[in-house]
């Protein structure tokens, strides 16, 4: 039968026999229960049974995955795969070459292919693969003896340099711990430029769940909403305001909406800036809870609010809260900013950057020039402490940085300093304002994260100019602040920025941005 052109990737179950994942279970039951619930392709799996019960499970099945128009691939057997005419097989690495495979089985059958490097992607698309499993995406106890942990980074690169994915007609999924939290992270970070992903596999995702067909189908409906929670900037059917002059003219109704909302700014924040964090988000309209407890971040993260993850004091213990908070707000589908600190100083840092982003999706990701260095991973940019160094980069080499990373992460970038460098991957803006006093005094940048976060929570429909906003809020006061004449230095600057906060998002004189933003 010629399944080929039939055959749908969006959501594929691996089946598994061991007592770990099957239990005691049926597993006839369970994969009919997934296909009720909305499974499109069924890949039979077992490493350990006998030939003859193999051809036994394999059939059944196929009577199964018939009735729901559904091909049934075979792992590893050719020989399984012809006794019960299932539709193809899918094999790894160590299996058995794909020309071979395809001697022995009938013309349109369907082969797919285990890949993780851009090497043995470009092998099987070769040597005629019809799909490929790209893994192992994440540690997974399914499957102990993965060779390779590739991430959504890895995955990327295969999309980004073969001819796979959505692109081309050599579809791809991934494989690897993927589940209802991390499905749409997994398909939005995967993405390069217009190729994507055609779905995932899973294996316990489904086959452990307490109810296989509820958990099929909201796997199915998180794939298809994957874009909405997850876009990189505006929001799908919303319409982007792209120059200079339309963004300015939307920011007086972010603003006002901001402060007006007590929105919940749940701050992950370091020890040094938690009372003026809390106090910058009371005076430019949010509420403000400093948690670091990991446990209770699932709770908060459902109360429609953002989180600041800030690196500013890490230690071993709070690295794990970090990754409970990011995961809780990802799962609500509710905006989460990294701020890395210090990033670039030492190599604690660099790891906690790189675990971090591999643990979850960041709306915006905001650091000095060091620290968005640290981001990219680049060497070139040592830093001393958690100041912001020297600047290595001329200004239009900084707008490209930003750029370029918003495009790599899918998310927000914005590098602070002297002018502040925005960038959504398409729009990317430098702003001129602020004041040398926001310098002179300790964590006034990690402030400025909260508010960003806030703004974002806030006004949903377009993050880069929620944090646009949010940024003329904050640096436009700091200038009227600077300007005021009770402010005598670093001192008396931070009670006076404080109420500038608290006024400039109250007056709505002030809100003719157009008269005072310096974006260039
Ligand atoms: N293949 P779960 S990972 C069958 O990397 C399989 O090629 C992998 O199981 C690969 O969804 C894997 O339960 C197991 O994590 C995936
Ligand atoms: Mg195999």
């Amino acid at each position: 039968m010629s399944a080929k052109s039939k055959f749908d990737l969006t959501l594929y179950l691996v089946t598994d026999s061991t007592p770990e994942v099957l239990g005691g279970k049926d597993i006839c039951h369970i994969v009919e229960e997934a296909l009720k619930g909305g499974v499109t392709l069924v890949q039979y799996r077992d490493k350990h049974a006998d030939t003859g019960l193999l051809i036994e499970t394999a059939s059944k099945l196929h009577a199964i995955t018939k009735k729901y128009n559904v091909p049934l691939l075979i792992n590893d057997r050719v020989d399984v795969c012809l006794a019960v005419g299932a539709e193809g097989v899918h094999i790894g690495q160590d299996d058995m070459n794909i020309a071979k495979a395809k001697t022995l089985l009938p013309q349109g059958a369907i082969v797919g292919v285990t890949a993780s490097s851009v090497n043995e992607a470009d092998a099987a698309i070769e040597n005629g693969a019809d799909y490929l499993g790209i893994g192992t995406m994440f540690a997974t106890p399914t499957k102990k003896d993965t060779k390779s942990i590739i991430g959504t980074r890895g995955t990327k690169l295969i999309l980004s340099k073969c001819q796979t994915g959505t692109e081309h007609n050599v579809g791809c999924v991934a494989i690897g711990s993927i589940n209802r939290s991390n499905v749409q992270r997994v398909l939005h970070q995967s993405t390069f430029g217009s190729n994507k992903l055609n779905g995932v596999a899973v294996v316990s995702a489904i086959m452990a769940a307490p109810d296989p067909q509820a958990a099929a189908s909201e796997l199915r409906d998180r794939i298809r909403s994957a874009a909405e929670q997850f876009y990189i900037s505006a929001r799908p059917g919303v319409k982007v305001a792209a120059d200079v002059e339309e963004v300015l003219g939307q920011m007086p109704a972010v603003i006002k909406k901001h402060v007006l909302s007590s929105v919940l700014c749940h701050n992950m924040t370091n020890t040094v800036v938690q009372n003026f964090a809390a106090n910058v988000c009371l005076a430019t309209g949010s509420s403000p809870i400093m948690s670091l407890n990991g446990a209770e971040a699932p709770d908060l993260a459902k109360l429609g609010g953002g989180l600041v993850i800030n690196m500013g004091t890490i230690t071993p213990d709070i690295m794990s809260a970090y990754q409970a908070g990011v995961k809780a707000y990802n799962a609500a589908g509710n905006p989460v900013l990294l701020d890395p600190v210090g990033g670039g100083a030492t190599s604690v840092r660099r790891a906690a950057i790189q675990t971090l982003l591999a643990t979850g999706f960041y709306s915006v990701i905001k650091g000095n020039e060091g620290e968005i260095g640290a981001v990219m991973g680049s060497s070139t940019t040592q830093q001393r402490g958690v100041d912001s160094g020297p600047s290595i980069s001329n200004e239009e080499q900084k707008a490209d940085i930003v750029k370029w990373l918003a495009q790599r992460e899918r998310c927000v970038v914005l590098m602070t300093g002297a002018t502040d460098y925005l960038s959504d991957g398409s729009r990317t803006v430098a702003i001129s304002n602020g004041t040398k006093l926001l310098g002179s005094i300790t964590g006034s940048g990690c402030a400025l994260g909260s508010v960003v976060t806030s703004y974002m929570a806030v006004h949903r429909d377009d993050k880069f100019v929620a944090a646009l906003a949010g940024i003329l809020h904050y640096e436009i006061a700091a200038e009227r602040a600077a300007a005021n004449p009770s402010c005598r230095g670093p001192g008396s600057f931070i009670p006076t920025f404080l109420d500038e906060l608290y006024l400039f998002g109250r007056d709505e004189e002030n809100w003719n941005l157009h008269k005072t933003a310096k974006i260039k």
